[in-house]
């Protein structure tokens, strides 16, 4: 990978600006210093290796070379999508599992809130975090990791969810920058009917677990109340709705955004 073959395979992107690295800390945090110097909507920063790759609340997120697809996305939220900023996850996580859908494969599906399954194993992960100006949110930041090999796949010991990757049966190939321009593409489509009912429905449409009973660990549970349930689906704000064995239906929020003001 080098910033010209990104720029050339990106073609009819609404993306002004690309910068790419061999290795980096992590795009996302190099998006939000490029974001508060400046960076317009839909400026890219894409890594080939992340030493300090993160997940949501402090987690680690690996990147390891030539193995895997890491990007962030910056963009400047009008005035409509400022009060959709909790669906951005989940646009990010569709745009995966869309992407996903063109290649040959197993359905991806997404594992609530922003984890992209394959055989009901972690292949993607997304992280959201914006940076404010007062009131008013003055980037977002979609961070984006793709295991695209095995190599990718960190031990099992390392893990909190068993993880694969999308090259997983022998002999098949992914080209990684093919799928880097799938998702955008569908990133940016999906983005204008953010949250319309069609957004909503494409995303309640690959949730991993329907029907399942399953257990939540997050802390965005109402007090007292158990965290097991059967999944249903969603509700218009996209919160998880869950069936307690009581037949009572729980709905659990995300919530996990990581917020960073602007100096
Ligand atoms: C996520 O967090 O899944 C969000 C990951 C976002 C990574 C992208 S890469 C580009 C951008 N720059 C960044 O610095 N980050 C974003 P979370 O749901 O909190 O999951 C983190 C957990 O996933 C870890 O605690 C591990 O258990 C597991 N994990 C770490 N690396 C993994 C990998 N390569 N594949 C599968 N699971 C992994």
């Amino acid at each position: 990978m080098n910033v010209s073959t990104i720029v050339t395979r990106l073609t009819g992107l609404p993306i002004p600006q690309v910068r790419y690295f061999d290795s980096i800390s992590s795009t996302n945090d190099e998006a939000l210093s490029w974001a508060a110097a400046g960076a317009s909507d839909g400026c890219l920063v894409v890594a080939d290796q992340q030493t300090r790759g993160r997940g949501r609340l402090g987690r680690r997120w690996i990147t390891n070379p030539g193995a895997a697809l890491a990007f962030s996305l910056i963009l400047h939220p009008g005035p409509v999508e400022q009060e959709r900023f909790g669906f951005f996850s989940a646009l990010g996580a569709l745009a995966v599992c869309q992407a996903l859908e063109g290649m040959p494969g197993p359905r991806p599906q997404i594992k609530w809130p922003n984890d992209i399954l394959l055989d009901r194993k972690k292949v993607a992960g997304i992280l959201v975090e914006a940076s404010w100006t007062g009131e008013k949110i003055h980037s977002i930041i979609i961070g984006i990791g793709i295991n695209i090999t095995p190599q990718a796949v960190p031990p099992a010991d390392e893990l909190l969810f068993p993880a694969a990757c999308v090259e997983q049966s022998p002999g098949k190939k992914i080209d990684r920058l093919d799928l880097l321009r799938a998702v955008l593409q569908a990133l940016f489509a999906w983005r204008s009917l953010l949250p319309g009912d069609g957004f909503r429905e494409a995303w309640e449409e690959r949730l991993a677990f329907k029907g399942e009973w399953v257990r939540i660990e997050q802390a965005a549970i109402p007090a007292g109340k158990e965290l097991s349930g059967q999944l249903i689906g969603l509700d218009d704000s996209g919160s998880l709705v869950l069936r307690r064995s009581s037949g009572e239906l729980i709905r659990v929020a995300a919530g996990d955004l990581h917020l960073r003001p602007i100096e």
